[in-house]
């Protein structure tokens, strides 16, 4: 099994956590989406990592639904709670986490242009998801070890890797400062092997002509 990965992004980070936490072996294939020379669009339409690939199947795309498909595999531990209710709050959590780092990659994009081009108001439109978004997952979060219930699950996967993206793309943000139970949730939680294991680190991307 091969994951398409970039080192910086949180949506491939989900899925190498997954795989880590359930002890499957695979092989990591670095990308950078965003270049000229990027394998992924061989595989995802959409031009996106991550992707798995699997011999003789088709290649999976979209962090959430390869997590699924792992799922299926059976292996603990399991990343989704069993009850409905739990499942459900699980993925809001994923989602929100998710949604943040969507408008963190937007803004990094924008960023690439020149600045004659960058729209301010745009920015602000993601920068308003960015805050609501935190402020959501602390509040949900209150003082608790784990998002859901007495356990590990993708909910600690998606924000744990949110939160360590925000730091890359958004370190003047000071989540810390303004959230100190998500700064306690971190420190808790950032030893853990398959956290440590895959830290984002920057790739260089090429800028946008315009
Ligand atoms: N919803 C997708 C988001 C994946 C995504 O946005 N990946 C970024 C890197 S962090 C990407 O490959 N972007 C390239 C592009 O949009 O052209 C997921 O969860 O996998």
């Amino acid at each position: 099994m091969k994951l398409v990965i970039a080192t910086p992004s949180p949506f491939a980070r989900k899925v190498r956590v997954v795989l880590r936490e359930k002890e499957i072996d695979f092989e990591e294939i670095i990308d950078v989406p965003w270049n000229r020379d990027t394998i992924c669009t061989n595989f995802n339409p959409l031009g996106k990592i991550p992707v798995l690939l699997q011999e003789g199947k088709e290649p999976l795309f979209d962090s959430s639904i390869i997590v699924q498909h792992i799922e299926f595999m059976k292996k603990m531990p399991a990343m989704y709670p069993v009850s409905q209710k739990d499942a459900m709050l699980a993925r809001v959590i994923e989602t929100t986490a998710d949604g943040i780092c969507d408008a963190l990659v937007l803004i990094s994009l924008e960023n690439t242009r020149k600045e004659t081009l960058r729209s301010k108001d745009w920015t602000e439109r993601q920068c308003a998801k960015i805050y609501n978004g935190i402020e959501y997952l602390s509040n949900k979060l209150g003082n608790k070890i784990y998002f859901v219930g007495e356990i590990f699950t993708i909910a600690d996967v998606a924000v744990f890797s949110c939160l360590e993206y925000l730091d890359l793309r958004f370190s003047y943000f000071e989540w810390r400062r303004k959230h100190p139970n998500l700064e306690n949730y971190w420190q808790k939680h950032k030893n853990r092997r398959s956290f440590s294991e895959t830290r984002p680190v920057a790739q260089v991307i090429e800028p946008l002509n315009n």
